[in-house]
């Protein structure tokens, strides 16, 4: 259940500004005559009665309404450098932005849902009830733009015109915030009201950094009110905590596709990217991994890219799956990202073809940005995210420094890329047909295998586990992520669970659109299967051949062998996509390693999941018994062949 525009809007309650003409006269006040021409073109009540209260919480000295021209655009960049928030590099339109060095990802023990009494929220997230969170807001926000520039953006997640794109204010006094916005967004200053008739809503976003000093940190929050689809973020910088229209909107379309959809939307973690096929075909492929497992490098690997970590979809008229990208940018992590793995956006990153804003990486000497994993020979020393840095640096506590931290980004345009896909800027969406989940996963499941139906489908979705990576402040150790969507899901799992199996098997998706559902796993080591070291089996380029076979299996080109898991390819097709694609040798005993199945892993992880989900509310009794029945199966498998069954053994 969500109950929209339940309790009270928080901003409105504190501003105070309830009517159009109090607004009016709010702007008259506190905004330039050139601003109110600008404000004045914004007709919705609503969006005008939401701006006058942000202003009034935050009491800035000056607004800037940004209209998406050119001029505004130069506007912003400049701002940014004037407050120091960005710092020019040689490189034409590349910048430099630092973030605290104790705040390099999201805050999650500082970030809470707003609920009303009674609402549940997801077992993985915080929450607050309203008049605290309204009483943090008031005292950490009240005033907290004085003597700044309060920026007023108006966008559009996903394409003007498609059923689920949304309207989104960004309102914030950090210039950096801005900046990557207008290269992430879709700016819509010009049709923000016929956006926001046409949804009937809008999500608003309303940031300050405040003084952003070390010392502020333990104040910074992130508040995210279900009720009011509007989010606060104070006295942080970086952008998973500040750029809501990311993150914190996501929430909000999880929400959406949940509860208001009647089960034909949803809204995921997921990259969209187009596989060229034979006879020159071209087929969509959406995929969902843990923030920091190689999202990017798969929507990379793809021939079409459309978008690296969101992915909203909708079952459209013609019995199709459609999925929009709601951004039109990167915010990518650039550990290991490589000429190797990633050649079209190293051509961003090294060339001059676009803006660039870094963020955490080292500039060495000759204001040259460098990262871990680039394959590039590392300079002596330079400047990173917590200062000077040279080669052997350790902290404090004896442990090495590390050249960039690992969760530095780049913030680009993905209309920059040379396989970038215009089908980015449709409507109508792509026809999305693979449907793929994965995680960090150094010794349990095979690098690519298939499920036989939508919920087994479902089911692997929801039994992701994964290493932590460095997006979130403070995680560690190997963790479930359902659907790698789960820090952003802000209801039950349960609920979320439900609404995935019914979207999938959907009666008004057509026999022809059947999408299939795969799980991918790129981290076995050699450890986990025999061998020695903790060094990949695979290579990054190997996706190539994992989503060549997806590709082909999905047109029911290629065979399987049927396993208690799912489809696992056969031998010879993968050799054949591995010469043809990735130009390599694809060894027999190598596949006999990926794809073997390792029962007591796979029956532990089955476990683990039995065990967790069975401590979640709501959770649909499907999702039971398909694993009992997974788990009985491979234990069948185990007691015939032992505890390691070579695919072969299955094969028919
Ligand atoms: C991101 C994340 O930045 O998921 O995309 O953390
Ligand atoms: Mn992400």
């Amino acid at each position: 259940m969500l109950e929209r525009k339940k309790g009270y809007d928080i901003v409105t309650e504190i501003g105070g500004v309830r009517t159009v003409d109090a607004a009016y006269d709010l702007f008259g006040k506190r905004l330039d005559a050139e601003h109110v021409r600008r404000i004045r073109k914004i007709e919705n009540p609503e969006v005008l009665i939401k701006i006058a209260n942000a202003i009034a919480l935050c009491d800035p000295k000056t607004v800037f309404v940004f209209t998406g021209s050119e001029k505004d655009r130069a506007f912003v960049r400049q701002l940014a450098l004037d407050q120091g928030e960005e710092k020019k590099l040689p490189m034409k339109n590349h910048t430099i932005h630092y973030d605290l060095k104790d705040e390099q990802g999201r805050i999650i023990d500082r970030t809470y849902y707003i609920i009303n009494e009674g609402d549940k929220v997801s077992s993985l997230g915080q929450k607050m009830l309203r008049d605290q969170a309204m009483k943090e807001v008031k005292e950490k926000m009240g005033g907290i733009m004085k003597g700044r520039t309060m920026l007023i953006g108006f966008y559009i997640r996903g394409p003007a015109g498609a059923p689920v794109s949304n309207p989104a204010l960004e309102i914030t006094s950090s210039a950096y915030v801005l900046h990557s916005a207008n290269i992430l967004y879709r700016s819509a200053y010009d049709v923000f009201d016929k956006e926001v008739e046409h949804c009937g809503h809008f999500f608003a976003n309303i940031h300050s950094e405040g003084t952003n000093r070390l010392e502020d940190l333990p104040n910074a929050r992130v508040f995210m009110d279900r009720s009011w689809w509007t989010t606060y973020a104070m006295f942080c910088t970086y952008a998973g905590n500040t750029l809501l229209m990311k993150k914190g909107n996501h929430r909000f379309a999880v929400d959406k596709a949940v509860y208001l959809s009647n089960n034909q939307n949803l809204s995921e973690h997921m990259f969209i990217t187009g596989i060229n096929g034979p006879g020159g075909r071209t087929t969509w492929c959406c995929g969902a991994a843990p923030s920091g497992c190689g999202k990017t490098t798969t929507a990379m690997a793809g021939d079409k890219f459309v978008g690296d970590d969101l992915a909203q979809m909708w079952i459209a008229e013609d019995g199709a799956i459609h999925a929009i990208n709601p951004e039109c940018g990167i915010f990518g992590i650039v550990e290991d990202v490589n000429r190797e793995g990633d050649p079209h956006l190293m051509d961003l990153l090294r060339k001059e073809k676009c803006e660039v804003i870094w963020s955490n990486v080292l500039i060495d000497e000759k204001g040259v940005p460098h990262w871990t994993g680039n394959g590039e020979t590392p300079p002596a020393k330079g400047r990173n995210f917590q200062g000077e840095w040279h080669q052997g640096m350790v902290d404090a506590k004896g442990k090495p420094v590390p050249m960039s931290h690992p969760n530095s980004r780049c913030t680009v345009s993905a209309s920059a890329l040379a396989n970038y896909s215009k089908e980015n800027e449709n409507p109508k969406g792509v026809v999305a047909r693979i449907f793929t989940y994965s995680g960090r996963d150094s010794d349990t499941m095979p690098p690519v295998w298939v499920a036989r139906n939508s919920d087994e489908g479902v089911v692997i979705g929801a039994c992701i586990v994964s290493a932590a990576t460095a997006t979130e402040v403070g995680a560690s150790g190997v963790k479930r992520a359902p659907w790698a969507n789960a820090p952003f899901t802000p209801g039950p799992l349960g609920d979320y669970m439900d609404a995935q199996f019914k979207f999938y098997s959907h009666p008004k998706i057509a026999k022809k659109h059947q999408p299939i559902l795969a799980g991918l796993n790129y981290f076995l080591t050699h450890e986990a299967r025999g061998g020695t070291g903790k060094k990949l089996l695979g290579e990054k380029k190997d996706v190539k051949a994992w989503l060549a076979w997806l590709e082909r299996r999905v047109h029911g080109e290629v065979g399987a062998i049927e396993t208690p898991i799912g489809f696992l390819p056969k031998y010879e097709d993968l050799k054949q996509l591995f010469g043809d694609l990735v130009k390599k040798d694809y060894p027999k005993d190598l596949y006999d390693k990926q794809f073997s199945l390792y029962v007591d892993n796979i029956v532990a992880r089955i476990d683990l999941q039995l065990d967790a989900y069975g401590k979640e509310q709501s959770v649909p009794p499907k999702f039971f018994d398909i694993m009992k029945k997974q788990r009985a199966d491979l234990l069948k498998l185990k007691e015939k062949f032992g505890a390691i069954v070579a695919p072969d053994k299955l094969a028919r």
